[in-house]
């Protein structure tokens, strides 16, 4: 049994517009603090002795009554059963006067700390034995873990920052950043990140050093596998970290490839193949070509097949899909000489050689007759 069980959220996001969702938006946003709640409900009954939650609670500095009200009632329901809380303002909701963190509502909370100094300032926890160090985020490029040697007499001792993990050729700061020799030399037990919207991580020098990513998910762009981090900080020092499933919906982009599907029909069986109701999907269709696809209509397949989603966004890339005919390129255009040259070539090919070039020359009279605009 662990000595000192954590929670580790961070990124929730609350009152996110989820324009992108349309009518299904404001269903989002609802989700989004439901599942908060979850996380709090987690907390509870794994009877956690600290919940960190590293930036980006709120989708903004000055988020509205209500919705700061409501995170402070779960919040509020963790310091009644004397679980504390930790807080790092991040990149959406940095510490303002006025903003969401001076708010009375969670001021008036006993067993809550927001850290609003940019320095790694440290926070003894009452009753746990436990140093944690925290800072503001402040949008300049600063490593708060340079120099950082812990100086204070507690067993155990935990970051946490809103930041980005350097990895040089590859991920530059943009903002506060960390990278893994300050972790590694930090002597801290645990190092609690947000900022970055995936689950991602691992032990730098003896030091775990974890992003959960949204504990809903947020967009398609991310992976966002709905999970907080539930962190046991064992005996002689040591951190177990598990991943656990709190979210509910999931964002999937995906790019189909229409001259494998076997045509609309295909494509149909597919989509109807991933109905879920909690699956928010967006399907591209590249490369539908052919006889079958002219005929197609994407707006219709996407209202009929909508109600077996949360929701559904379908797009096919225009394909060329007919047969192109020398008459239709004169003879002075670039796709006129192209598709000549092409013929001339293709005249002596046969079997797969001829299939491959003639996906060629489909590619090539797409992309030079101006249908291939905007990146996949
Ligand atoms: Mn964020």
């Amino acid at each position: 049994m662990p000595d000192l069980r954590i929670i580790h959220t961070a990124d929730v996001h609350l009152g996110a517009p989820f324009l992108f969702l349309g009518r299904k938006g404001k269903e989002q946003r609802e989700q989004l603090k439901a599942t908060f709640a979850r996380v709090v409900d987690l907390a509870l009954a794994s009877q956690a002795d600290l919940v960190i939650i590293a930036g980006d609670l709120f989708d903004r500095p000055y988020p509205g009554a209500e919705l700061v009200g409501e995170a402070a009632y779960q919040i509020g329901r963790l310091s009644r059963e004397g679980i504390w809380t930790v807080i790092v303002p991040g990149t959406h909701d940095a510490w303002r006067q006025g903003g969401a963190y001076d708010h009375p509502a969670l001021r008036s909370i006993p067993n809550l700390h927001v850290f609003t100094a940019e320095e790694f300032t440290p926070f003894p926890v009452p009753g746990l034995d436990l140093a944690v160090y925290g800072a503001a985020w402040s949008g300049r490029r600063v490593n708060p873990l340079q120099g950082f040697r812990p100086r204070d007499g507690f067993r155990r001792r935990i970051g946490v920052l809103h930041a980005s993990l350097r990895i040089p050729g590859k991920v530059e700061e943009d903002g506060v950043w960390v990278d893994r020799e300050s972790i590694a030399a930090s002597g801290l037990h645990y190092m609690a990140l947000g900022h970055w919207h995936s689950l991602s991580g691992r032990e730098e020098g003896g030091v775990p050093a974890y992003y959960p990513g949204p504990p809903e998910p947020l967009g398609m762009e991310t992976e966002g596998e709905g999970v907080v981090l539930s962190v046991g900080l064992e005996e002689d020092g040591r951190a177990e970290v598990k991943p656990l499933k709190v979210g509910r919906r999931r964002f999937v982009g995906l790019r189909l490839d229409g001259a494998l599907l076997g045509g609309p029909e295909g494509l149909y069986g597919h989509l109807r193949g991933m109905a879920d109701p909690d699956l928010a999907l967006r399907a591209r269709v590249v490369r539908a070509w052919g006889e079958e696809w002219s005929r197609f209509d994407a707006g219709k397949l996407e209202e009929e097949l909508s109600p077996l989603f949360f929701h559904l966004a379908l797009e096919v890339e225009p394909g060329f899909s007919r047969s192109w005919e020398v008459e239709d390129f004169p003879e002075n255009t670039v796709a006129g000489r192209f598709l000549r040259l092409a013929r001339r070539e293709m005249a002596g090919l046969e079997g797969e050689d001829l299939e491959v070039a003639e996906e060629a020359l489909r590619l090539g009279l797409f992309h030079l007759a101006g249908g291939g605009q905007g990146p996949c």
